[in-house]
């Protein structure tokens, strides 16, 4: 009796291994690693995009799909927030009442969100934001937040302005800017014309108007329009990423003027921020946009970096900055120092 008994149970016990080991091979990352899940259970993850304005929000929210997929492992609810944020305020609360495993956050603009993660801190649902930062009174209202430092991203571009200029021998007083403007509020904005507002501070620019033109070519254009409407004598346009920067550029064309460095004789500079197309770096290498500070929007594999931690328990860094290159077709300025660090300029050949 005792041996049969084992002959039954070691069969049972090899099948109960296999299904442990079985489940456990719930989810793979995005080069086809084995994640261990407790239990292999799909993982649910609710998105709050905040729109469809820009290139970059488009290979934001296609790197998030194509990583956080079901072959992967996971479970991804979309929700296009149309770049409302009251949009993304009723979709973290759908999520809510979905009990997913986890929300990710990009944010259109960085307040007004404490009341809903509390909802959401109070479910036990940790929060990842991306892209844009949240200001919240609380940082525990969000587990933590990877994206770009957009600041510095404005500062690599008038550092090269800066040399640029001081190369050419153009006098500061003669450089005439305008700044069309990203959402205004947006982590992105702020950060990129704060950086403009101090370099024209201290290197003593002409800083003409700031306009917002909300990330869109359209409003780029219709920005661009109302400037050159208003002032003969821009030399520089600095838009805030390259949607923007397509409008501007119509418009200046439709006027009649011409874009490019060589401002000394009457074109006009446009420098952008994203350079995540073909498009935007050919517009580079054709001299119609001068510099583009790279904004890097792939954070699916950020995210699911992430998510592999916390579902190991582990605590992932609160504040995790990409890095990110600064483009350029001119060869006068091949380095830049922003802060003590040196930065090399990516020189785009026409060949490429
Ligand atoms: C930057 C992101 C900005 C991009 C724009 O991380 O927030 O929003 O620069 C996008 O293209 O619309
Ligand atoms: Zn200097």
């Amino acid at each position: 009796m005792f041996r049969k008994v084992i002959a039954v149970m070691i069969p049972l016990s090899l099948c109960i291994a296999l299904i442990i080991f079985g489940t456990l091979l719930g989810c793979r990352n995005n080069d086809g690693k084995e994640i261990e899940t407790e239990a292999g259970r799909e993982i649910v993850i609710g998105f709050s995009q905040l729109g469809a304005e820009s290139d970059w929000r488009s290979a934001n929210t296609e790197s998030m799909k194509e990583t956080l997929s079901e072959r992967n492992g996971y479970r991804l609810i979309f929700e296009d927030g149309q770049q409302k944020q009251s949009n993304q305020i009723t979709a973290i609360r759908t999520f809510i009442q979905q009990e997913v495993d986890y929300i990710v956050l990009a944010p259109v603009t960085e307040t007004g969100w404490d009341t809903v993660l509390q909802e959401a801190k109070n479910a036990g649902i940790p929060v990842i934001v991306v892209d844009r930062m949240v200001d919240v009174k609380d940082d525990s209202l969000f587990t933590c937040w990877v994206g770009s430092d957009f600041e510095l991203e404005g500062k690599k571009t008038v550092e090269w302005l800066h040399r640029y200029a001081t190369l050419k021998n153009i006098s500061p007083e003669d450089i005439h800017i305008v700044n069309i403007q990203g959402t205004l509020g947006a982590s992105s904005q702020i950060g990129r014309t704060k950086a403009l507002e101090d370099a024209a501070n201290k290197y003593g620019w002409d800083l003409m108007a700031a306009v917002p033109g909300d990330f869109t070519q359209a409003k780029g254009r219709e920005a661009m329009e109302s400037l050159l409407a208003k002032y003969d004598n821009i030399n520089v346009v600095y838009c805030e990423n390259d949607n923007e920067a397509f409008g501007a550029i119509e418009a200046i064309e439709n006027a009649g003027k011409t874009v490019g460095q060589d401002i000394a004789n009457g074109e006009i500079m446009v420098i952008s921020f994203d350079g995540v197309t073909e498009e935007a770096l050919d517009y580079v290498r054709d001299n119609k946009i001068s510099c583009i500070a790279e904004c890097n929007p792939l954070h699916g594999p950020r995210v699911q970096a992430i998510i592999e931690l916390l579902e190991m328990g582990k605590v992932p860094d609160k504040f995790s900055y990409v890095q990110e290159k600064l483009f350029a077709a001119d060869k006068t300025v091949t380095q830049i120092v922003v802060d003590g660090d040196n930065y090399e300029v990516t020189i785009l050949d026409k060949s490429e």
